[in-house]
């Protein structure tokens, strides 16, 4: 049912007319939204600083000052979210960091969790 849809009950009987009732329903509109995706860095002892910055400017569109920033956080607190993505785009930002570190001999770490 459409929010607002009326239905009128006719008891076909109009001896009583108070008989005949209005029923307003009024539905729960669908607010459904896609769930959302955690993209986490995670530390290690290896991987370069300037690599970290690389990837979060490439891969991610940020800035090279956020990108530092960030990059700290994970060195200092093990690891960080750098986004939150729809489930294939966190999927496709996974992928390419991970293929990318590999490429480069680095064992950086790049995770996906649901919201
Ligand atoms: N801890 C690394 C170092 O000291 C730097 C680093 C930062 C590695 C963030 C991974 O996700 C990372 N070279």
């Amino acid at each position: 049912m459409t929010p607002f849809d009326i239905t009128l009950s006719d008891d076909d009987d109009d001896r009583d007319p108070g008989a005949d009732t209005v029923v307003v329903t009024k539905t729960k509109p669908k607010t459904n939204k896609p769930p959302m995706y955690k993209v986490l860095l995670l530390n290690d002892d290896y991987t370069p600083m300037e690599f970290v910055v690389l990837v979060l400017e490439r891969f991610f569109g940020i800035n090279h000052a956020q990108s530092v920033e960030i990059m700290l956080t994970v060195h200092k607190k093990g690891m960080a979210v750098v986004g939150v993505f729809a489930f294939e785009i966190a999927e496709t930002k996974v992928a390419q960091v991970m293929d990318f570190a590999r490429r480069n001999q680095h064992p950086l770490q790049c995770t996906m969790e649901k919201e």
